[in-house]
């Protein structure tokens, strides 16, 4: 293999060269393959699609959990679902509020192999003592659980394979149940240019136990297609308009140095193309 092409969208595709592969196997749950690039450095795909690289990794990790956990402020507990390289992991505990940190992996090879191959994308968080990792089917996790969250954050991969069930009405009616009152979820949700149908799916589908739902942006070079949005559900409306001035006072009380995430962005995150509004019906 000299280059990895990835298998997402249809008749479309994102081609890596490959200066080296590192692993390449079938776990007890997906094909998993692990090479270094040129352009992007280490990258980690599943299934022939790409979950992480190096290069960008910071784009959806910083935004995926820095909006749900400055929107909400003194956030405590935090749910993860999938997330098995940690990146989401590392950016959650970076909040002093944070108290415990429980992450959902089903897959625990994903988890062995990024601590190994990928060190720095969880940099010691799974060795905090405020994680919780737990090797399970995230579907059954949230269904049983009695433990309730602040913010969960649902780190899937996309809805063909093993994280299809992370995309149903009942899973996020089981996620609106893990949640204390006023709690925040957010989903990763696809790229709507080519996945569109993902976002009307996931609004309609929130909306059968959430009080407020919409998406929000992020542009990471490797998911390819331009804009991703991610799933926001929550009982309280007020949550995705948070005025930039508390915003900005709570990440500057939070200490967190960002290399994409920044108040006015976040802010701005909750604007979305006309495109994006017409796939959001009911
Ligand atoms: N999980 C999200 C991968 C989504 C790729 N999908 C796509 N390009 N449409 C990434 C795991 C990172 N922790």
């Amino acid at each position: 293999m000299k280059r990895f092409d990835e298998i997402l969208h249809n008749g479309y595709s994102q081609s890596f060269d490959i200066t080296r592969i590192i692993f390449h196997e079938k776990t007890e749950h997906q094909e998993l393959v692990i090479f270094e690039t040129p352009t992007f450095g280490r990258v980690m795909a599943l299934d022939n699609i790409v979950q992480v690289t190096t290069r960008d990794e910071h784009v959806y990790h910083e935004m995926l959990t820095h909006v749900p956990l400055l929107a909400k402020g003194n956030v405590k507990d935090v749910l993860i679902i999938g997330g098995g390289d940690g990146g989401i992991l590392r950016e959650t505990l970076r909040h002093a509020s944070v108290q415990h940190a429980t992450l959902v992996e089903l897959d625990r090879a994903v988890v062995d192999l990024s601590l190994e191959h990928f060190p720095d994308i969880s940099n010691g968080a799974f060795s905090d003592p405020r994680t919780d990792l737990i090797i399970t089917d995230g579907v059954k996790f949230v269904a049983e659980t009695d433990k309730r969250f602040d913010v969960v954050i649902v780190d899937s991969t996309d809805p063909v394979g093993p994280g299809e069930v992370l995309f149903t009405e009942s899973f996020y009616a089981d996620c609106h149940r893990c949640l204390k009152e006023g709690g925040v979820l957010v989903t990763q949700n696809g790229v709507p240019f080519f996945q569109g149908d993902e976002v009307t799916n996931t609004y309609q589908r929130m909306a059968k136990s959430f009080a407020d739902n919409s998406f929000y942006t992020a542009v990471v070079p490797t998911y390819i297609g331009g804009f991703m949005t991610l799933g926001w559900a929550s009982d309280d409306a007020g949550l995705r308009h948070v005025d930039v001035e508390t915003l900005r006072a709570r990440f500057a009380a939070a200490q967190i140095k960002c290399r994409y995430y920044t108040p006015d962005l976040h802010k701005a995150a909750f604007a979305l193309p006309q495109f994006i509004l017409d796939l959001m019906r009911k």
